[in-house]
């Protein structure tokens, strides 16, 4: 496989060499393009070819390894983005058509083993512009890359002059950690199926491959479920303020699923328990302890409600939520919260997860709660997400020392919804203001006593949205945090460097303008003029 795609693209370059058509002259020096050493986040290795510049033109097409519709479909995304700005063809083709001219090659060989499944090689000559990787999320982690090797025009919905050029050189580059989410509450403001569509673009450009729903709370219950219609129907049907809220039906939720999975970013969904659960109780007046619903809620108080311990019907519920849920979800975890059960006894809660996890475990899938799930007995499968604000846990480091995985979000470094500092008009300061470089200065695989890089499954950066409520607001809490959370996922250690990043990222600003993404002008970061 390997001797045959170096073989596929070396036919692609001669006949480029070969063709008569002359390739793209590097007319405009290679200092014109944007620099190797300018994506977020930061790349394993860049190594610039001085004086070598691809150009895209109105005769280049994205040739793609034969038969594989999943490397087509990351073609057509690279293609409809070129088309747009360039307003060149860019035709898609199979790499082994025999009429190439001058090309962007995606191919499943040739790549080092050690880029693993997500990761890529990424050539740039003045002949061509070759991304291998040894599975089709490599290459579209490798296209993000291009992307911002383009000029920041290319985001643009209508068509730009150009010129479109690469900067030559090779880059080889793969994951720190597995898991790089950034979690949406969808629960105390509802966010509409196109604005969770924009979000996942967004994210998927940073190589962020987990979307995490929070899809309950007591202010609101987001998906539809059949087996208990009032879920949605009513305890969907207010939120935060009390506005009108809303819940996506199973149809939308599919969709939404499908949209991340094709930019290669696997849903995780979660439905909190036995706390946040107010929506639900108000609902249906059995699921209570007393038999009587309380009132729906639009605070924005927490640890108020809990699901009823000691009644079978609770375990039923679950049961039915969770299937449903499970049969929605492709990817193996099912988040169940856990968080800030206040109103819940430490036995109930011990009582109440085991049950729990062992129903998710009878619908095929793992779980993951916020780590105040370690207070229970957990399974070994269970993976627990630190949301505390110090660096030493000592049940966390206990249950890490037993071998549970730990996804960091540090509320003081990684919570979104943090103001950036007093004069940020949306947001919460419970866990302190977060600067950009706040966001960026940790590192995940050290931070917390006791729970080292190899157990730590990676970082997430959630969005709660007490506060937020459009997305607008959503983009703005976000970047540039986001991205600084993302490159902590992302990039190695060795190349965490606050003076560098901050210039990486100040190189963004000028694509989130094209893009439309409404970010804070952070004084921290530069920005180039205009941005
Ligand atoms: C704490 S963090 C919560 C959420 C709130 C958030 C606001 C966590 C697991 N629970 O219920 O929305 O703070 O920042």
């Amino acid at each position: 496989m390997t001797i045959g795609g170096v073989r596929l693209l070396t036919t692609v370059i001669l006949a480029l060499v070969g063709s008569g058509v002359a390739p793209a002259a590097p007319a405009t020096p290679a200092a014109a393009a944007v620099s190797l050493a300018s994506v977020v986040p930061a790349p394993v290795t860049a190594t610039p070819a001085t004086g070598v510049t691809y150009r895209v033109t109105a005769a280049t097409a994205i040739y793609t390894e034969p038969g594989s519709p999943a490397v087509a479909d990351v073609a057509g995304q690279l293609a409809a983005i070129l088309r747009r700005s360039t307003g060149y063809p860019m035709p898609v083709v199979d790499a082994s058509s025999p009429t190439p001219t001058d090309g962007i090659a995606l191919l499943l060989s040739g790549a080092p083993a050690s880029v693993g499944n997500e990761g890529y090689q990424l050539d740039v000559t003045t002949a061509s512009i070759a991304v291998r990787a040894n599975q089709p999320a490599g290459l579209f982690a490798g296209v993000q890359t291009l992307r911002q090797l383009l000029p920041p025009t290319v985001e643009s919905a209508t068509v730009q002059p150009g010129p479109w050029e690469v900067a030559g050189g090779r880059i080889v580059d793969h994951p720190r950690f597995a898991h790089r989410g950034a979690m949406l509450d969808v629960a105390r403001h509802f966010l509409p199926v196109a604005v969770v569509k924009r979000y996942i673009d967004e994210i998927a450009l940073y190589k962020v491959n987990r979307l995490h729903l929070h899809l309950s709370d007591d202010q609101g219950w987001r998906i539809a479920v059949n087996s208990w219609p009032n879920l949605a129907v009513y305890g969907g049907s207010t939120q935060v303020g009390g506005g009108t809220g809303g819940y996506y039906t199973q149809d939308e939720y599919r969709q939404i699923v499908a949209y991340a999975a094709a930019r290669y970013v696997m849903v995780v969904p979660e439905i909190d328990m036995p706390g946040h659960t107010n929506a639900a109780l108000a609902s249906y007046a059995e699921l209570n302890c007393d038999g009587v619903a309380p009132k729906l809620y639009t605070g924005t108080k927490v640890g108020f409600s809990s699901l009823c311990v000691s009644k079978e019907l609770t375990y039923t519920f679950i049961d039915q939520v969770l299937g449903e849920l499970a049969a929605l979800t492709p990817g193996p975890y099912l988040h169940i919260g856990g968080d800030e059960a206040s109103s819940t006894t430490a036995a109930d809660y011990a009582t109440f997860m085991n049950r729990a996890q062992q129903i998710v475990a009878g619908h095929g899938k793992s779980v993951v709660g916020w780590h105040d799930i370690v207070n229970a007995p957990v399974l070994p499968s269970t993976v627990a997400q630190y949301w505390g604000t110090t660096t030493s846990h000592a049940a966390v480091a206990a249950a890490a020392g037993n071998g549970i995985k730990i996804i960091m979000s540090p509320a003081n470094r990684s919570y979104l919804d943090m103001k950036y500092n007093s004069r940020t008009r949306l947001g919460q300061r419970w866990a302190g203001f977060i600067e950009v470089q706040d966001a960026y200065g940790w590192d995940p695989g050290a931070y917390l006593s006791g729970v080292g890089e190899t157990s730590v499954l990676g970082v997430e950066a959630p969005l709660w949205t007490e506060t937020i409520e459009t997305l607008a607001d959503v983009e703005y809490m976000a970047f540039p945090r986001l991205p600084a959370i993302a490159e902590l996922g992302w990039s190695p250690a060795s190349t965490h460097d606050w003076t560098s990043f901050q210039q990486r990222l100040g190189a963004q600003g000028p694509r989130w303008r094209v893009m439309g993404i409404n970010y804070y002008h952070s004084t921290q970061v530069s920005w180039p003029t205009g941005s």
